[in-house]
C-alpha cells in the first residue's frame, strides 16, 4: 500500500470539475484517507513547489496556484503514486493521452487540473505539508477490501 498527495488545481475547482476528476481515481481503486478543500498560503506554494523555484514559470505557478481555492487530498492504494501519475497524464495537457485527466479536459501548460506526487519520498513530504502531523486523515475500510483486489 503506498499513500500520494493530490492537489485539484483552482482550474479543476473553477471549472466544477472536482466530481469528475474524483472518480477516475476512485473508479480505478483508490481509496480518500483525507480530503479538504482549500486556499493555498504563499508559504505553503513555496515550501510545495521549493524544487522549481529558479525556474522560469515559478512566479506564475505560485500565482496560480494561490489565485483560488484548491482541493488537497491523500489517496491509498497499491503503487498509488504511479497509479495516479498515470491516471494524470503528460504534463502539459496538449500532450497528454486522451483518456487521462490531463489529456480529457486541457491544452494547457500551466492549468493542468491536478498535481500528483512524483515519488514516494515526494509523497511522504507533500502529505506532511498539506496535512501537518497526519491531521484529518483517516484510516477506514472499502466495502471491497475482503476480495484483494490488487492480489
Ligand atoms: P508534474 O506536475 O507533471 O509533475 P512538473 O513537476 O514538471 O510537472 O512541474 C510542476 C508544475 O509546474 C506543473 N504541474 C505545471 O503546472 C508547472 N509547469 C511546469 N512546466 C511549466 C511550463 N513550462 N510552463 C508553465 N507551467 C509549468
Amino acid at each position: 500500500m503506498q499513500r500520494t498527495l493530490i492537489l485539484l488545481k483552482p482550474d479543476a475547482v473553477k471549472r466544477r470539475l472536482i466530481g469528475r476528476v474524483l472518480a477516475r481515481f476512485e473508479d480505478k481503486g483508490l481509496r480518500v484517507v483525507g480530503m479538504k478543500l482549500m486556499q493555498i498560503s504563499q508559504e505553503l506554494a513555496a515550501k510545495h513547489y521549493e524544487a522549481h523555484k529558479e525556474r522560469p514559470f515559478y512566479p506564475g505557478l505560485v500565482k496560480f496556484m494561490t489565485s483560488s481555492p484548491v482541493v488537497a487530498m491523500v489517496l491509498e492504494g497499491p503503487h498509488a503514486v504511479d497509479v495516479c501519475r498515470k491516471l494524470m497524464g503528460a504534463t502539459f495537457g496538449f500532450k497528454a493521452e486522451p483518456g487521462t485527466i490531463r489529456g480529457d479536459w486541457g491544452v494547457s501548460n500551466q492549468f493542468n487540473l491536478v498535481h500528483g506526487s512524483d515519488g514516494p519520498e515526494a509523497a511522504e513530504r507533500e502529505i506532511g505539508l498539506f496535512f501537518p502531523g497526519g491531521a484529518g486523515l483517516l484510516d477506514w475500510k472499502t466495502a471491497d477490501a475482503d476480495l484483494h483486489l490488487c492480489d
